[in-house]
């Protein structure tokens, strides 16, 4: 009998619009819609093995060569239990002669292609991986809007990763979170132009992890509900009609107001979470002058860079590719430092599910 395995890769997401707090803490339902950007395939991604087989005793994972824990009752456990009732449902009950793969324990093995440190998404990429060998594994007819349900359940950002291109998440209404999934707003080839430059300013491991620090958030916030109720349901619009439209200089005009807003929502929280430091802030300084001269009216008068930061000091920057070198030229100037920037890449990718 042939192996029970099949692997499958899924690339960083980063957020234009971002997710931070969570209505559910237990099926991870967020407080507000939001949107990404999911990266080229070929950089930044984990790529998970999965292998089921009726000798295994028990579920066990690897990460990066490193046996990992899985919590009885925690996301890893959720997420491969819900993979197995769904097999299950859609396959085994369904065609009898199918190998109940549901009934056998399963061995996970995941790497990232990328230092876990670096305060890039790695649960994002490295969930949505986990969903996606587990749905090839299992034979599953289900779409990938259908599996970042699952995603979802191991980290929030994951259910973005199972998509290529533009993809939102939709915050939902349903206590159940059968709707709070992520659909494809426009694939990768719709705007091939766009690229993101990767700005490492520090890879040490953040202080607040995100879990934790959404959380203190939502329970201390003002500005977090007015952001949700106020600011976040129009960019989503906006962005993703500047999207449709590529529209680069409105998309970045809500990307940097977007993040913006979320770290003010973070030094809104109490005690208050500082994510940027001075470098962070210096290449605000630098993007938001370079945009300044760009929107001169003899310039053309349109932005032609966007920064945005997630829950840690990298700044990821989207621009046109025809201004990525005149770009990491600037950040070279400034920032002198060896090391200080990843060579630009590509975005995009699928998730490669099925
Ligand atoms: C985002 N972040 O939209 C935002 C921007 C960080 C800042 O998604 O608790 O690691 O696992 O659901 O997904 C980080 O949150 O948190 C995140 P959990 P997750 O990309």
């Amino acid at each position: 009998m042939a192996p029970f395995i099949a692997t499958t890769s899924a690339p960083v997401n980063i957020a234009c619009i971002k997710y931070w707090g969570k209505r559910d803490t237990k099926l991870i339902l967020p407080t507000n819609s939001s949107l990404s950007v999911t990266l080229d395939q070929d950089h930044l991604r984990s790529t998970t093995t999965s292998r089921a087989d009726p000798s295994f005793k028990e579920d066990r994972l690897w990460l990066n060569g490193v046996e990992e824990n899985i919590k009885s009752g925690g996301r890893m456990a959720t997420c491969i239990s819900e993979m197995k009732r769904m097999r299950k449902e859609l396959v085994e009950d369904v065609d009898a002669s199918a190998p109940k793969l549901s009934t056998f324990s399963v061995h996970i093995a995941s790497y990232n292609n990328f230092p876990t440190a670096a305060g890039l998404a790695s649960s994002a990429s490295g969930f949505a991986a986990l969903t996606a060998s587990l749905a090839a594994l299992y034979a599953l007819p289900s779409p990938p809007t259908t599996l970042s349900l699952i995603a979802r359940q191991g980290s929030g950002s994951a259910c973005r990763s199972l998509l290529g291109g533009f993809v939102a998440w939709n915050a939902g209404e349903l206590a159940s979170g059968l709707d709070s999934n992520a659909v494809q707003v426009a694939p990768e080839s719709h705007w091939p132009d766009i690229h993101a430059l990767i700005c490492v300013v520090s890879d040490t491991k953040k202080g607040t992890s995100s879990t934790s620090g959404m959380q203190r958030t939502v329970e201390t916030s003002a500005l977090l509900q007015h952001r949700i109720k106020h600011c976040v349901p129009q960019r989503m619009a906006d962005i993703s009609a500047a999207i449709l439209a590529r529209d680069f200089d409105r998309f970045a005009e809500i990307t940097m107001a977007d993040s913006n807003q979320f770290h003010a929502v973070c030094l809104d929280t109490a005690p208050p979470i500082f994510y940027m430091n001075d470098v962070s802030r210096a290449i605000i300084a630098v993007i938001e002058e370079y945009n300044r001269v760009a929107l001169l009216p003899e310039n053309g008068g349109k932005r032609k860079a966007a920064y945005t930061y997630d829950a840690g000091p990298n700044a990821v920057i989207y621009a046109p590719a025809a201004n990525i070198k005149e770009i990491i030229s600037l950040i070279i100037h400034y920032f002198p430092q060896q090391d200080a920037f990843k060579d630009p890449f590509g975005l995009f990718g699928t998730a490669g599910v099925g």
